[in-house]
């Protein structure tokens, strides 16, 4: 058996990790792409949001219903498990939540059931499948980042 292939494999792996490449998964819905990371880091609003802009987007912000459902939908049928980031925080006022690329306010907010809790200061919000939860910004996990078509 010959070792090239597998030499060029870890050749390839290398340079992806020293790009610090991000593997994404990807869906479409409307007018908007949604990339989903697939590995699990400890989340950052500033490095995650200029990770986005890389591919032209922005950390995910929720501007309606129909919006959160199909996220909801996208972060069900991704492998693997969450916490899912998206921009949506409340590090500069605590309860007041604004999304992190323009600072304006977070248009839909429907929370899980006993949320938003601030446990022990949680600034950052996540998506699960029932709803929004506030959870800590340093937290490891995925994040979305939403690219306009
Ligand atoms: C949700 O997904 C549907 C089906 O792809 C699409 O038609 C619609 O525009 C999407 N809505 C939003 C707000 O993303
Ligand atoms: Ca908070
Ligand atoms: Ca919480």
């Amino acid at each position: 058996m010959s070792l090239l292939p597998i030499l060029l494999l870890l050749g390839v792996l290398m340079i992806a990790s020293v790009q610090g490449y991000v593997n994404y998964d990807f869906r479409k819905y409307g007018n908007r792409r949604y990339y989903v990371s697939r590995d699990h880091e400890p989340f950052n609003l500033a490095k995650m949001n200029d990770r986005c802009k890389e591919s032209g987007g922005y950390l995910v912000i929720i501007d309606n219903e129909q919006e959160l459902e199909n996220l909801t939908f996208t972060v069900r049928k991704v492998s693997g498990r969450g916490p899912f980031f998206t921009g949506i925080n409340d590090v500069t006022s605590e309860g007041r939540f604004e999304n992190y690329n323009d600072k304006s306010p977070a248009k839909y907010l429907k929370w899980r059931w006993f949320q938003p809790d601030n446990y022990w200061g949680e600034d950052c919000v996540e998506i699960q499948y029932r709803g929004l939860n506030d959870l800590g910004c340093e937290k490891k996990g995925r994040y979305i980042c939403e690219v306009p078509v």
